[in-house]
């Protein structure tokens, strides 16, 4: 059961390319944030930064610096042109670029990680819709009995072959 509930969480992260086809740039004046606000992101997510990085690159940054378009102290920068950020957090992630005057052109976005208890898309997952029987029957009901006999089997010639040593050794 823990397995299936940790698929579930795998399944449900998704990866966003920032811009999506347009990548990250300031060519045409993509809207980010227009961009953003067409997604719902959760934690565990990942944002995709794809671009030229001999002319852009990726700063994370505070809330006033994203505002002030100040890249002289970022928290965090990535520049290899395909830059994947994973959002461990909940709450508003700030990247813009730290090239001149990308920033005020618009290269800046805002992504706000919903936090777990506002995320309806999450589906319940059977144990939490209450405890008795499963409702379906395992496709292997004979897996697990077979895999204790042969476990048994194995102690069993382990166990005899640990006799026949001590025997042995005793003779
Ligand atoms: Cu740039």
């Amino acid at each position: 059961m823990a397995a299936v509930a940790m698929l579930a969480g795998v399944s449900s992260a998704a990866v966003y390319e920032v811009g999506d086809k347009t990548g990250w740039t300031i060519m045409g004046s993509p809207n980010y944030t227009l961009w953003a606000s067409s997604k719902m992101f959760h934690v565990g997510d990942t944002v995709v930064f794809t671009y030229n990085k001999q002319f852009h690159n990726v700063l994370a940054v505070s809330k006033a610096d994203y505002k002030n378009c100040d890249a002289t102290k970022p928290m965090a920068t990535w520049s290899t042109g395909n830059d994947s950020v994973v959002l461990n957090t909940t709450g508003h992630h700030y990247f813009l670029c730290g090239f001149t005057g990308h920033c005020a052109l618009g290269q800046k976005v805002d992504i706000r990680v919903a936090s777990s208890s506002a995320a309806p898309s999450e589906a319940p997952t059977p144990e939490s819709s209450g405890g008795g029987a499963p409702a379906a029957p395992s496709p292997h009901p004979n897996a697990a009995s077979k895999a204790l006999v042969a476990g048994r089997s194995v102690a069993a010639t382990v166990a005899a072959s640990l006799l026949s040593l001590a025997a042995a050794v005793l003779a």
